[in-house]
């Protein structure tokens, strides 16, 4: 499905839609595999995932998808735009072999050369396995079910040997002024003229390139600006005249800064109220259609969330263009769960983090949702092994883009190594529900008394002065499970938990928010560790996976909304 950025005049075949499909089994080396005799099985709905169709339940291998397309242009190279896989995949055009993808759930964007026949054939191979070789990034203990498949859209655009690919907009004042950083595809052997309007306008800014001035940023003004927040999100759209193709970007007015214990927009502080959200949905995996974005976006909107963590990987475009609508605050992150030591020793592990990380950035460089980067969720960041890549990774972010914030989740708070690369302090804890030594016979009561653990420990380190957010806390319940007890894994006890979480983060002015984990229960682990995860389903949703509210909803939804009037 179309998201921004738009393209007009450029020939852009989405390839959603029905492909053919075959399960090639346990294939030993998928890298060498030649895809020549395959027998098709049948039909295959692309975006989606082998996992959620009856005929491939339950199995992890091979998996061949083929497309068929005629393209207006033979003559004329393209781009293959995938907006997320997983979780390892080969490309085949024509019966060549063009790229493999080793990032699951990043944008991957391949370069198709030129052919004579305008009937292409493509061939992806997408292989379920884990295999911490291929697929360093996803291993089989991540508490979230590893799919295999097309997670997003696919489109094919026909593109000259120069051509713009992006438009960068970045807000430099909130009376209007931006700068553009144009990004081109190919190197520009001589200047260009490219011209510029903001929305509805017919007004044109000319403006010269040369490869000298490629990386300069053109300054200009929008005319009738009007800022993005999320009681009024208001868009802008720029649209770039290059050689004969209009390129649409959209954006928003808007500053986000960290500082004073705050999150400031627009310079206004703001409270970050929201839930951590999956990507998740028993009949479609992280395939979700339309409907769906929308429904879960409603939901949070009633709910009087402002905010969304996008646990735990990059997001899809559409969603971020609803967010951008309906003005939901967003932290990205870079696919990633609980790093180790191995993880930080391994440069492969490394560079693909790097990669996927520039890619996100990159590709929701304009979101105006979009208001910090986050990767290496929990990762072992109280070892010293952790700094490099910690380091790396932020440093890869600010360098892309220095107008968010960037932070990232540790569940090591009091032994953190790495506090000086968040502007935010997110930190994801667990009390009253995960024991603890010294754990107490009321566990509702460690939840408070946690939270002040943590401030007195931000005071003591000096970092006070940086905002802290909640970035995961809570519950498991049953959907259904209501017990006299109100014992561990029914909704009264979570219930009662979130209500003891969300009334202190309203009142609490030094906490600027809160993600509760997490929005609707998902699948995860099919294995032995399934023992502390009831149904094989994470059921630490305040909705369970159909979107069925359970008691916690309400409360949640009852103190959210009481923000700013306690
Ligand atoms: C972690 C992790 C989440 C989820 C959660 C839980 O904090 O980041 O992905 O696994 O714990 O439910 O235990």
């Amino acid at each position: 499905m179309a998201h921004f950025p738009r393209y007009q005049n450029r020939e852009v075949l989405s390839l959603d839609g029905v492909w053919q499909s075959a399960s090639l089994g346990e294939i030993p080396d998928p890298d060498s595999y030649a895809p020549q005799s395959i027998s098709w099985e049948g039909p295959f709905a692309v975006p989606g995932v082998f996992d959620s169709l009856p005929d491939y339940r339950k199995q992890r291998g091979l998996f061949a998808l083929r497309k068929k397309i005629f393209t207006g242009n033979p003559s004329q190279s393209a781009l293959l735009r995938f907006g997320g896989l997983g979780l390892w995949a080969k490309l085949f055009v024509d019966g060549q072999a063009l790229a493999t993808c080793r990032t699951p759930y990043a944008p991957w964007e391949v370069e198709i050369p030129a052919s004579e026949d305008s009937e292409r054939e493509i061939i992806l191979l997408i292989d379920n396995r884990f295999d911490a070789q291929r697929v360093p990034l996803f291993d089989p203990y991540f508490d979230f079910y590893g799919y295999g498949g097309i997670y997003r859209s696919v489109e094919w655009h026909e593109v000259k040997d120069v051509s713009l690919g992006r438009a960068v907009v970045s807000t430099v004042d909130l009376q209007g002024k931006v700068e553009i950083e144009f990004r081109f595809r190919g190197e520009l052997s001589e200047d260009l003229t490219l011209e510029v309007s903001f929305d509805k306008s017919d007004e044109w800014v000319s403006h010269r390139i040369s490869r000298k001035t490629l990386h300069l940023p053109l300054t200009l003004t929008v005319p009738n600006p009007r800022l993005w927040h999320p009681d009024h999100p208001e868009l802008h759209q720029l649209k770039v005249k290059c050689k004969g193709e209009i390129l649409v970007e959209r954006f928003g007015l808007r500053k986000i800064e960290a500082r004073e214990e705050k999150i400031f927009l627009n310079g206004e502080p703001i409270k970050l109220l929201g839930y951590n959200r999956h990507e998740a949905h028993p009949q479609f995996g992280p395939a979700l259609p339309l409907s769906q974005l929308v429904q879960d976006l409603q939901t949070l909107r009633r709910m009087g969330c402002n905010f969304i963590r996008g646990s735990h990987y990059p997001q899809d475009q559409r969603f971020l263009d609803l967010c951008d609508e309906m003005g939901f605050l967003v932290w990205e992150e870079a696919l990633g769960w609980q790093a180790h030591s191995e993880h930080f020793a391994n440069p492969d592990f490394c560079a693909l983090q790097e990669r996927q990380t520039r890619a996100m950035v990159r590709t929701s460089i304009n979101h105006p949702s979009v208001i910090m980067w986050g990767f290496l969720n929990e990762c072992d960041s109280h070892l010293p092994e952790s700094e490099a890549l910690i380091e790396r990774l932020a440093q890869a972010a600010r360098a892309e883009d220095p107008s968010r914030l960037v932070t990232f989740a540790s569940n090591h708070p009091f032994e953190e190594r790495n506090y000086h690369h968040m502007d935010v302090l997110a930190i994801n804890t667990y009390p009253g529900w995960y024991p603890e030594a010294g754990h107490k016979e009321r566990p509702l009561e460690e939840i408070e008394a946690r939270i002040d653990r943590l401030q007195t420990h931000f005071k003591k380190e000096g970092i006070a002065h940086k905002p802290f957010l909640i970035s995961e806390i809570g519950a498991g319940a049953i959907y259904g499970w209501r017990d006299e007890l109100e014992a561990h894994w029914s909704e009264q006890y979570q219930a009662n938990y979130l209500d003891i979480v969300t009334r202190r983060v309203v009142r609490d002015p030094s906490i600027c928010g809160v993600a509760l984990w997490q929005f609707c229960d998902g699948r995860t682990y099919a294995d032995t560790r399934a023992l502390g995860r009831p149904r094989a389903f994470n059921n630490k949703g305040s909705f369970d996976e159909y979107r069925r509210p359970k008691l916690a909803a309400s409360v949640v939804r009852q103190n959210f909304q009481s923000y700013p009037s306690v």
